[in-house]
């Protein structure tokens, strides 16, 4: 048998290193768009891996017959249908853990910059205004005597919480499963949490499960003195109820590093002053970002030479390989 390179399809936009590696270790082949029809036939059944930083619905994986892995890069694929994927034998993989500290160190900054207004406090300095007016306007709010909570204390959360617990913070959190691992208190829902904290941090998958889960309901129980951190997904907050709750000052602040409609903010959360907001950043540095790239393209390495995948999703964490 020939050792004939597998092919892999780039469908969309994606990080320049795992392109450059899957170019040279791989056919690769290059679409616009995650749209199986830029492809004819006989170029689609020569597919045998995707590698891919967009969304990959049921009806886009059925249309190559021979594909047997799709790499995503980051740790949330709310946008990749998993499910289908392994009920089709498909094996899907993500980039965890190489992230979790620069997120976690986002989540802090994050926090830091909506308390303490840093970003707006250097823009007066650069405008000449500290000169000109005098000192900055002492902030309403701080990190001192803060209770963090942390809606979603996986590797993320808990690397955000272990950060916060060095800044003196009390740790409360919410995951559907109570973790046994730690003593932080935990909350059976995610309104008990809300009401027992006054800095929620919201670092869940997005998906239909956490769709809206932060909605007037919650942000009303974290209360007036209460700030939202969000660093997980945008479907996760209800963004009209969290512009209604910062415009009427029923929560104080929020900071927030992933939106709905990526990469479109709605007008009213630029134009509110208690808003501080970031262009999903979280894990964007050169470095955090390679390593998330090499993920991509070791797992497709892994499963295309018949190795395990080293990183499965866990909707494919059992998944035998296909035979053949
Ligand atoms: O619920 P559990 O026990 O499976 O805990 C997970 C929690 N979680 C939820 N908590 C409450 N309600 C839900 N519907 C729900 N779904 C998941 O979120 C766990 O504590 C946490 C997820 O942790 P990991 O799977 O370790 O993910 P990681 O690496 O921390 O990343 C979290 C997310 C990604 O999915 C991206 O969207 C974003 O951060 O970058």
């Amino acid at each position: 048998m020939s050792a004939a390179r597998p092919t892999v399809l780039i469908p969309g936009g994606i990080n320049a290193r795992v392109r450059e590696r899957v170019e040279a270790e791989f056919e690769a082949i290059s679409i616009a768009a995650a749209d199986a029809t830029l492809l004819d036939p006989e170029a689609r059944a020569r597919i045998d891996g995707i590698a891919c930083s967009t969304a990959i619905t049921a009806d886009f994986i059925d249309a190559f017959p021979n594909l047997s892995v799709i790499a995503s890069f980051g740790v949330g694929y709310d946008a990749v249908d998993a499910k289908h994927a392994a009920s089709r034998g498909v094996m899907v993989t993500n980039t965890p853990d190489v992230l979790s500290d620069e997120v976690a160190d986002t989540a802090i900054g994050l926090l830091l910059n909506t308390l303490r207004e840093f970003p707006k406090a250097e823009a007066y300095l650069r405008a000449g205004r500290w000169a000109a007016e005098g000192a900055y306007p002492l902030t309403p709010l701080t990190m001192r005597g803060r209770t963090a909570g942390i809606f979603g204390l996986g590797r993320i959360g808990l690397a955000i919480a272990r950060r916060l617990e060095a800044f003196g913070l009390p740790i409360e959190y919410h995951t559907r499963t109570k973790r046994n691992d730690v003593d932080y208190p935990w909350h059976d829902s995610l309104a008990g949490l809300a009401s027992a904290v006054d800095t929620l941090i919201v670092v869940v998958p997005g998906g239909a499960a956490t769709e809206k889960a932060v909605n007037a309901d919650i942000l009303d129980a974290l209360g007036p003195q209460g700030v939202l951190i969000s660093i997980g997904r945008g479907s996760t907050i209800d963004e009209t109820a969290l512009i209604e709750a910062l415009a009427s000052r029923r929560i104080a602040a929020a900071g927030l590093d992933v939106f709905a409609n990526e990469p479109n903010v709605p007008q009213a959360l630029l134009d509110l002053p208690n808003a501080c907001l970031l262009p999903h950043v979280a894990s964007a540095s050169v470095s955090t970002r390679n390593a998330m790239a090499d993920l991509v393209v070791d797992n497709l390495a892994a499963w295309l030479d018949g190795r395990p995948a080293l990183t499965p999703v866990p909707e494919c964490a059992g998944l035998d390989r296909k035979p053949g």
